[in-house]
């Protein structure tokens, strides 16, 4: 038994409901909210030792240095990372992904092709198509079915010699989908194709072991599991990252410059170009260290728990039709309500400090798929509770006796 033993506590180490008593937070997959544990830290940082790191030799510049190196440690634990040179600092996901697609997808050739699905966010859609664009490699997508799973009936559809690399979503921000990701790698790797994992929504809610995976590339953002923005993770085998090109160039990342010409640092240096997130590295360690306290197992069963009781009430408003029935979900639901467009009931929901994401969810080819535009979005988090989603029944209700 530690103190998070009862999840109802848990929301008192979050000021923002402190100050918003009212605020009903549904919308989870578009950023968490941060514990107080994550904010003492980074204004601990800015109050004591603020200091860029690699670079000075005095007290405080050692001691920046040395938690963001410990994060880094901490990070590659978090995620079953053998070796934390695996672990590169970006700014998110978003840049994670671009680093990729540019560093890596340098090697794409005519004819090469890369497998992406439906389902992607467009941070894993745009940079791919515009490396395809560069290198003439072909983007293939797998298809989503009707129930929100993907389509792997016939995998030799998708996967064959020229497949180079696979760049898939674990749980959809969407749909919710979890994506059968060991049998996605296994088909990658029977075709000597590389696996990058979306882990934006994953990670948050689960854990990720990249080592028992085997999975060559896993990205994240830390604003998505309690810390701050501005700082993300790209997980990579060291042997692939040594063979990659860097990204940007600058700063840190260089091991020797002449007029003409560089060579690069090591790695994961090679790929933190500049001065990088230091303050939100500090953040991300302190959410991981929040994080482990509770336990991820916990925090699964906590947002499953209110996933299926939302989803058994809402799925009874003849009204209300749901977007992703697949079994094995994430705690988001889309949905939309007969003739009423999403902004006007986020709007409205808004009146009553219930707030959920309502639009595309930059998954523009899942609305295309569906024949919509846009989704009301609601998605759940450690501190929500089953009282907020009776809120929200309330509340729908009366929206649809209104527009009725
Ligand atoms: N999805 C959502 O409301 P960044 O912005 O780089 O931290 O994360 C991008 C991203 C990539 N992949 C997935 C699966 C995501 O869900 C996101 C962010 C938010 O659904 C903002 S659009």
């Amino acid at each position: 038994m530690n103190q998070y033993s009862n999840i109802n506590k848990i929301k008192d180490d979050f000021p923002i409901f402190k100050n918003n008593p009212d605020l009903i937070f549904l919308d989870n997959a578009s950023t968490t909210q941060k514990p107080q544990q994550v904010i003492n830290s980074i204004s601990n940082y800015y109050e004591n030792y603020n200091s860029n790191i690699h670079r000075g030799i005095y007290k405080i510049a050692e001691k920046s240095t040395a938690i963001y190196e410990n994060t880094r440690v901490k990070t590659a634990s978090f995620i079953g990372a053998k070796q934390k040179e695996s672990v590169v600092f970006t700014r998110g996901t978003t840049e994670s992904i671009n680093l990729i697609a540019n560093s890596w997808g340098q090697n794409l050739k005519e004819n090469d092709e890369v497998l992406i699905t439906e389902m992607e966010h467009h941070s894993n859609i745009i940079p791919w198509q515009l490396i395809c664009k560069k290198t003439g490699a072909k983007l293939k997508y797998i298809p989503i079915q009707e129930d929100g799973n993907l389509d792997l009936i016939d995998p030799d559809k998708y996967f064959n010699k020229n497949t180079k690399i696979v760049s898939i979503i674990h749980q959809s921000n969407v749909l919710g989908t979890i994506n059968p990701i060991r049998k996605i790698i296994e088909m990658a790797h029977n075709v000597n194709a590389l696996v990058v994992l979306d882990g934006a929504q994953s990670i948050p809610h689960q854990t990720v072991d990249v080592s028992n995976l085997n999975c060559d590339f896993f990205v994240f953002s830390g604003h998505k599991m309690l810390g701050p923005t501005g700082v993300g993770v790209l997980y990579s085998k060291p042997e692939l990252l040594n063979k990659m090109e860097p990204f940007m160039g600058g700063g840190q990342m260089i091991s020797n410059v002449s007029m003409k010409e560089a060579t690069w640092n090591d790695i994961p240096w090679k790929f933190e170009a500049g001065t990088p997130s230091i303050a939100q590295v500090v953040g991300l360690g302190a959410s991981i260290d929040y994080l482990l306290n509770i336990g991820m197992d916990k925090i699964n069963e906590h947002g499953l728990m209110l996933l299926d009781y939302a989803n058994e009430k809402l799925k009874n408003i003849p009204e209300i039709t749901i977007y992703g029935k697949s079994k094995n979900k994430g705690p988001v639901i889309s949905f939309n309500i007969n003739n009423i467009h999403p902004h006007d009931i986020a709007q409205i929901l808004d009146q009553s400090n219930i707030a959920i994401r309502a639009g595309h969810h930059c998954a523009q080819p899942i609305m295309k798929k569906n024949s919509i535009s846009s989704t009301n979005r609601i998605s759940f988090y450690i501190y929500n509770q089953i009282n907020e989603i009776d809120k929200l029944l309330i509340s729908l209700n009366k929206i649809i006796k209104f527009f009725k």
